[in-house]
């Protein structure tokens, strides 16, 4: 792919270069974890590891596995490996339990934080000809601050609009010149169909050329809708706030899977249920080693989104392990009557069928002893509302469809336009009122 930019030398580096910096900066974290956080001394002690076992890159797999309620059981900074006194932001996400999880980063932190957004904002075609409006929530959520300093990096003109006030985004779009979106794949969608309610097609009225979303899942088919609809070039990237945000992995125009800043961040990929390690191109449970925080190291962190990796070279020229998109998280999976669903599942049917729109919603309740799942889905238009039969053959057709993908039977429910929720953040589209849920 000529043309493209590459923000910085290690994304070309061969698997010598990346294994060798990887060992390196694994030896000096596992140290630091040890010395600095009673955590992670306990834990490796509990399994006889010391700093001077880890020899090898392989060697990760002796260090036992950080999960999300050990950020519970620490709160609020007692997974911090650096003194209060240098950390210079905090950031939360919402916790297990009613206290958020914390996240610290130093200066340096930061300042690799803005670097590997440099990098994922440039692999997905911006530059400092662009102008980024950041339509994720500036907050305690990491989506918006992550990606400002990262885009300012590269140049672009920010506007840090924040989430929400959707006439007024779509305004300052249009009065702004922007050209690049950053936001969440529904809040994207959402948008869309505002800009239309005021009187302005996405695709011709405004200028805009990039979306760059993530912070949630979307499919294939949910990428073309918001191509088709804003007449852009779409990726997404990925990441999570114990991790540090945004900035793990990005989506390069090639769209073969995002590439993982492996120089910073260890990735493998598990069987959810034996922890046993699994090979290139299995599907797992993405575990990830951070191998360059100082306020927050996190070693084997179980980030329960499903996965797998891809390690030969890409079309734009970079060498970086590329994971795939996540077709879910372990813990969104439905297991219906012992079947196992994954909402995305439904999603790629429901916006692969014409007539109904991409809004929808996943209800799963008991029906005595059986796990029922209703999927309510909206008309694209009004024109079949008063039709009967026409609702009938199509709410059949859906129902075959997912039960020639899913492989068992749901119940289907046509809502008329513009019923269902709409989202400014991530999309709550699954609601399970089965007991415990
Ligand atoms: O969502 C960080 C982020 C913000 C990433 C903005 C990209 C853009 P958390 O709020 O901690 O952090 O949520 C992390 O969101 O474990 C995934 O389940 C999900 N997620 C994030 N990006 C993607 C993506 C931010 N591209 C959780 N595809 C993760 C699928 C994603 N899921």
């Amino acid at each position: 792919m000529s043309g493209n930019k590459i923000w910085s030398k290690e994304e070309v580096f061969d698997r010598e270069q990346f294994r060798a910096v990887q060992l390196e900066r694994l030896k000096k974290t596992v140290k630091r974890v040890y010395e600095k956080v009673p955590h992670y001394k306990e834990k490796f002690q509990e399994v006889g590891i010391e700093p001077g076992d880890i020899n090898t890159l392989e060697d990760i797999q002796k260090l036992p596995f950080t999960v999300k309620t050990d950020f519970r059981d620490n709160y609020p900074f007692g997974l911090f490996a650096s003194e209060k006194k240098d950390i210079v932001r905090f950031h939360a996400s919402s916790g297990t339990t009613g206290k958020p999880t914390v996240v610290g980063y130093t200066r340096k932190d930061m300042e690799t934080w803005s670097e590997l957004i440099a990098r994922i904002v440039t692999m997905a075609g911006v530059t400092e000809e662009d102008t980024a409006q950041i339509s994720f929530g500036y907050g305690l959520f990491t989506g918006a601050f992550g990606l400002h300093h990262g885009l300012e990096r590269v140049g672009a003109s920010v506007i840090p609009m924040s989430s929400g006030n959707t006439k007024k985004q779509i305004m300052i779009m249009k009065d702004f010149g922007t050209t690049a979106l950053i936001s969440t794949p529904s809040y994207a969608l959402h948008m869309a169909e505002i800009a239309k309610e005021m009187g302005i097609d996405p695709k011709n009225d405004l200028g805009l050329k990039w979306g760059l979303f993530g912070g949630e899942g979307s499919t294939e088919a949910m990428r073309n809708e918001l191509n088709e609809r804003w007449g852009i070039f779409s990726t997404e990237n990925y990441g999570m706030s114990e991790l540090m945000g945004p900035g793990v992995a990005g989506e390069c125009k090639a769209l073969k899977g995002m590439h993982i800043n492996e120089d910073h961040f260890i990735p493998e990929i598990i069987d959810p249920n034996t922890g046993k390690v699994l090979g290139e191109g299995e599907v797992g449970e993405l575990v990830i080693t951070t191998v360059s925080k100082e306020a927050l190291p996190i070693i084997r962190y179980r980030t329960k989104d499903i996965t797998s990796l891809h390690y030969e070279k890409c079309d734009c020229g970079r060498t970086t392990v590329r994971m795939s998109k996540i077709q879910g998280r372990s813990d969104d999976m439905l297991i219906l009557g012992g079947v196992n669903v994954f909402p995305s599942q439904i999603e790629e049917v429901l916006l692969n069928t014409e007539g109904i729109g991409p809004h929808y919603q996943i209800k799963v309740f008991k029906k005595g002893y059986l796990d029922k799942i209703q999927v309510d889905v909206e008309l694209i238009d009004d024109s079949l509302v008063d039709s009967f039969s026409k609702l009938e053959s199509l709410s059949q057709k859906i129902r075959n469809k997912l039960r020639t993908v899913l492989g068992i039977d749901s119940k289907v429910n046509l809502v008329e336009p513009r019923s269902l929720a709409r989202f400014e953040g991530k999309a709550k589209r699954v609601i399970d009122m089965r007991e415990g849920k």
